[in-house]
């Protein structure tokens, strides 16, 4: 099915200056970028973006990570894109992270591990939106 996800490039990732290779290994895996920016969040537009965890231990400190820096936001598009970009990605904590995906090779913590992307195609939908306009997408 082809479907549409959301990538950010984290703030650890972008700042160690692999955006370039993530956006190759995006492409290489046949995943067409149809929307891109770069900005730096301010706390509140990420505490906007990740208000599903609120209510976790981790959420200012997520937050605050999150704003640390600028990102880089994607807009995928694919045949299954949503669990394809998560294979790519691989487990959220790094150190458990399969070999070869983007978090193994360029993550530092479980915090600070290189890229999001969407959990289900529902979930695209709000990130997509929260970050772009439909004039900004081109499929
Ligand atoms: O969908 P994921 O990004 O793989 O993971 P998630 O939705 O469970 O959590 C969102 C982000 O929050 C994750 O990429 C990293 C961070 N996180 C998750 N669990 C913890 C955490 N950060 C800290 N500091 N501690 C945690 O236990």
């Amino acid at each position: 099915m082809m479907q549409s996800t959301f990538a950010i490039i984290k703030p650890d990732a972008v700042s160690s200056l692999f955006t370039g290779e993530i956006l190759a290994a995006m492409e290489a895996a046949g995943l067409k970028i149809v929307a891109l920016k770069r900005l730096h969040l301010s706390k509140d537009q990420a505490a906007g973006f990740y208000a599903v965890h609120r209510d976790r231990p981790f959420f200012d400190s997520l937050t605050d990570y999150m704003s640390s820096g600028p990102v880089v936001c994607v807009v995928l598009r694919g045949e299954d894109a949503v669990p394809r970009w998560r294979a790519l990605m691989g487990a959220t904590n790094p150190a458990q992270a399969e070999p070869g995906t983007l978090r193994a090779k360029y993550g530092q913590s479980l915090e600070a591990n290189a890229v999001h992307g969407s959990d289900a195609q529902e979930t695209a939908a709000f990130e997509i939106g929260y970050f772009f306009s439909g004039l900004e997408i081109s499929e």
